[in-house]
Order: C-alpha cells, then structure tokens, then sequence
C-alpha cells in the first residue's frame, strides 16, 4: 500500500500527542478514504511531548507508508508542533487536522474553495450557522468564551479559530513566521494575523464528532491561553 513519493500537492499537517489508541487505525482510515484522492499527498504526523507509545506507532505508519512523514521533538506543544509542521509542509495546499477528527468533508470541500475560488484560508469552525457541534456542553462553552475573548482583545471577526484549516502555504508562511505564541493559542494568531493581513477568509461550517476526550482538559490549558492571550493583545493592538 506504499504511496509514490510524487512531491506532494496537498499537505496534512496532524499535531499528535499522546494517540497510542487511536493513531493507527485513524490514518489506516485516513490513506483509506484518499486513496480515490487522485494527487499526491503527504500527512505530517507532528508530534512532541508524547510518554506514551505514539512515536513508535508513528514510525510504523512511516515505514508503511510512503506519504507518511513523523516529525518529533521533546516537550509536548500544540502550536509549536503545528507551526513547524506546516513551515515543513511540501505541498501546494496545506490542510490543518486533528487526529480524533480527521475529517474528509473538510478536506474535499475547503480544497473545491481553494481551487475555484481566490480564497486564501478556509475555516472549519464548529460555532457558526450550519455547524454541529457534538462536543460537551463545557466545551461547547470554552470556545464561545475564547472566541469571545478574541473579539473584545484582539479584534477577531468570525466564528472559530481552533482546529480545521486549509490554505496554500506560499500564502501563509510569512504570516506562521510572524506568529509569536504557541500552545493553544497559536492556531488562533494564525487567523488573526491573516485577517489582520487582509487575506480572504472564508468559514465553513462543520461537523465535531471526537473519538475521545482531549488529551489535555480544558482546565488547564487556561492559565496559558489567558497569558499568551495578554502577550498577543500587548503585541497586536498595542504594538509592544
Ligand atoms: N504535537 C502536539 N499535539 C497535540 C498536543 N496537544 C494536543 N495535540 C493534538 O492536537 C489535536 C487536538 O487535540 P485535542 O486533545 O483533541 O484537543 P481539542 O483541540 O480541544 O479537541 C490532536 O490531534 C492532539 O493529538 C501537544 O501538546 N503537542
Ligand atoms: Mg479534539
């Protein structure tokens, strides 16, 4: 089932952390439900931090998979993983996922805007009209707060800013690289600052089933939101 290594049109950048249960059998399904794809794709596992057995699984899927590459580096960091992954990415177009959700509606649809239209980014976003949200109803909650939040300090116009993304990585790469925080709160700097910068954004509604719970509660990942969210606030709005 090895791939060509073709370079590749379509980039899936994956943050992983800790997935020993479901890794494997989520990019088995993932190579399964591309395989009618028809262009060359690589998925970038960008892991960090794991104690557990996902770099091992991880360098399996490699070894089985040509379009598979894993990338890994000691403290575990969402947007430090997810920012790397895609300055990595190979293809045209890079696609952001999560692994509990690999969604492939989002995929082929936020590819059909980025083809046809002159869209620069396309946002899943789990709050908008159309959306399903399937998740608790703290977390529900979490994301209207943070988005929320966004609004009032840093000017965020939109529903969502967290989880799936698509767009081409020439258009983008400047803007990862100005980027200055990480953890959580980067994937929404990414869209800020793309907003900021004038790109057209388009929002798409989507379907949140997760296969699991998060890997990290919401409850601590707030102490370092509310901080990065202070830096950025000093950064972007009052240019220091
Ligand atoms: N590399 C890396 N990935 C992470 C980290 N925390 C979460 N992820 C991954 O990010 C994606 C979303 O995480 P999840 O735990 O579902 O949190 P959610 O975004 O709130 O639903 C999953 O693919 C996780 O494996 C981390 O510290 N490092
Ligand atoms: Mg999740």
């Amino acid at each position: 089932m090895v791939e060509s290594r073709a370079e590749p049109y379509l980039s899936i950048v994956i943050p992983v952390y800790n997935e020993e249960a479901i890794l494997h059998a989520a990019i088995l399904d993932l190579v399964d439900r591309l395989s009618d794809f028809g262009r060359p794709y690589e998925i970038v596992l960008a892991e960090n931090g794991s104690t557990d057995a996902t770099v091992d699984v991880a360098k399996e899927l490699r070894v089985r998979f040509g379009q598979v590459r894993s990338r890994h580096t000691d403290e575990p960091n969402y947007g430090k993983a997810l920012r790397d992954g895609i300055l990595d990415a190979k293809g045209d177009i890079v696609i952001c996922e999560e692994i509990d959700l690999c969604d492939i509606d989002f995929l082929r649809r936020a590819l059909d805007l980025l083809e046809a239209e002159p869209v620069d980014m396309v946002v899943g976003s789990k709050a908008m009209k159309g959306a399903s949200d399937e998740r608790p109803l703290f977390r529900r909650l979490g994301t209207h707060i943070i988005n929320g939040l966004l609004r009032l300090t840093l000017g965020f116009r939109g529903t969502d800013t967290h989880g799936l993304k698509a767009f081409r990585q020439r258009t983008l790469q400047p803007i990862v690289q100005a980027c200055l925080v990480d953890r959580d709160l980067f994937a929404s700097e990414l869209v800020i600052r793309a907003q900021r910068a004038g790109l057209d954004i388009r929002e798409i509604p989507v379907r949140v089933l997760e296969k699991r719970p998060p890997t990290v509660g919401l409850v601590r990942r707030v102490p370092n939101v509310l901080r990065n969210l202070a830096k950025l606030f000093l950064a972007i709005r009052l240019g220091k």
